[in-house]
C-alpha cells in the first residue's frame, strides 16, 4: 500500500491522506483480490432507493466472488477507500448534495472539507494511490457527440491514459460519440479490450458498430494483460468492455430515440454558451441530465438494464482481481 495511505481513526487522518478502510487495508496488506467501485453513480446517476440498492448488490456480488468491496468517495474533506454500510447509506441518501468530483474537482473537495461522489477518473486516481488495480463500473465518459466543437472529451480517458487501473465497463453509451471515444482512447496509448466479442458494447446495446483491437474470453487471460501491462511500468491504463447481459439488451432504437430526444433538449451552442432549449446544460452537468432524460423517456426501463450491467460488470471484475492475485502470489 502507497505510504501515503493511513487507516482511518475517529479523529480523521490528516489532509491530503486517505482513509482506507480496515477491510480493505487488510486485503491489501496480504495481497488478496479488491475491486474499487465509484460512488458519482450512487449520487447522481440512480435515485434513493434504488441507488443505495445497487450499491449493496453490487458489493455482495464482488463479496460473493472472492474478491473485497471498496467504494471510493470523498466525506468531509478526506478521501475514503472502502466505506461502511452507515456511510454507504448516507451518501445514497444524499445523493446530488455530493459534488459530482472528476480529477479536477478532487483539491477543491479535499480542501473545502466536501463530500465528494467520485466519477471514474477521480476514482481511478484514488484506486491507484492505495494500490487497488481493478475498478468496475457502469459505463465510463467518453468524447461527447459535437465534441470536435464543444470540446467536452470526459477525463475518464485522460486518466485511463495516465494511470495503470484496470476499469471493467459495458462500453460508452450511445449518448457519447464512440468511434471518437475509441480513436481517443487509442491516442491515449489505453488497451481497450473487449470481454467475448470483436465489437465495443454501448452499454445498452451489445452492438456499436465499432470494432475492437483485442478480445478476451476469461477472467485469466485478462489478469495477464494486466500483468504485462505492470511489468512493462507501461503507466497507461486498461479497459475491459463487456456486454450487457442479452436478457436485459434494450431495444437499440428505443434508446436511440430517447436519446436524439435528449440531445435536442441539452443541446450545446458553444457560441451563446447556453442551450437551444434554455436549459443551459453545459459541462459537467450534460452526462447527469442526458443519463436521467434517457430513464425518463424510456419509462425507467433503462435503469433496470443498468443495475443489471453493473452486477454482471462485478461479477468479472472479482473474478479478474482473484486470477491477478493468485497470478501474483
Ligand atoms: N456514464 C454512465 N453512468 C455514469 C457516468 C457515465 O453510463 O454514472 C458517470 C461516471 O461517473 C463517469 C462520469 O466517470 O459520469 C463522466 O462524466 P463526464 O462526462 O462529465 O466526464
Ligand atoms: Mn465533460
Amino acid at each position: 500500500m502507497s505510504s501515503s495511505s493511513s487507516s482511518s481513526s475517529s479523529t480523521g487522518p490528516p489532509m491530503s491522506s486517505v482513509a482506507v478502510s480496515p477491510e480493505v487495508a487488510a486485503a491489501l496488506a496480504r495481497g488478496g483480490a479488491v475491486v474499487a467501485l465509484e460512488s458519482t453513480i450512487i449520487c447522481h446517476g440512480m435515485p434513493y432507493p434504488k441507488n443505495l440498492q445497487t450499491a449493496m448488490e453490487v458489493e455482495a456480488v464482488v463479496r460473493e466472488n472472492g474478491a473485497v468491496p471498496a467504494t471510493i468517495a470523498i466525506l468531509d474533506g478526506v478521501p475514503h477507500v472502502g466505506l461502511s454500510s452507515e456511510q454507504l447509506k448516507s451518501l445514497a441518501i444524499s445523493g446530488r448534495q455530493f459534488q459530482k468530483t472528476a480529477r479536477r474537482d478532487i483539491a477543491h473537495v479535499v480542501a473545502s472539507g466536501g463530500n465528494g461522489a467520485t466519477t471514474v477518473s477521480a476514482t481511478m486516481f484514488f484506486a491507484h494511490k492505495v494500490g487497488i488495480p481493478i475498478f468496475v463500473t457502469g459505463g465510463i465518459g467518453g468524447v461527447h457527440r459535437n465534441g470536435e466543437q464543444t470540446m467536452d472529451i470526459s477525463s475518464d480517458l485522460t486518466e485511463l491514459g495516465k494511470t495503470p487501473v484496470t476499469v471493467i465497463s459495458a462500453g460508452v453509451k450511445s449518448i457519447l460519440d464512440i468511434p471518437r471515444t475509441l480513436e481517443y482512447l487509442e491516442t491515449q496509448g489505453v488497451t481497450v479490450a473487449a470481454y467475448k466479442t470483436n465489437e465495443f458494447p454501448a452499454f445498452f446495446t451489445e452492438v456499436s458498430g465499432c470494432k475492437v483491437p483485442c478480445r478476451v474470453d476469461s477472467p485469466e487471460e485478462c489478469a495477464k494483460i494486466i500483468c504485462a501491462n505492470k511489468n512493462l511500468h507501461l503507466g497507461s491504463g486498461i479497459l475491459i468492455a463487456v456486454p450487457i447481459p442479452k436478457e436485459y439488451a434494450a431495444s437499440g432504437n428505443a434508446i436511440e430515440s430517447a436519446i436524439q430526444k435528449a440531445l435536442k433538449e441539452a443541446e450545446y451552442n458553444p457560441y451563446s454558451q447556453q442551450s437551444v432549449v434554455d436549459k443551459n446544460i453545459i459541462g459537467n452537468a450534460i452526462t447527469p441530465f442526458m443519463l436521467d432524460r434517457v430513464k425518463v423517456l424510456t419509462g425507467g426501463s433503462s435503469l433496470e438494464a443498468n443495475i443489471a450491467l453493473v452486477k454482471n460488470n462485478a461479477l468479472l471484475g472479482a473474478k479478474i482481481a482473484v486470477a491477478l492475485s493468485d497470478l501474483q502470489q
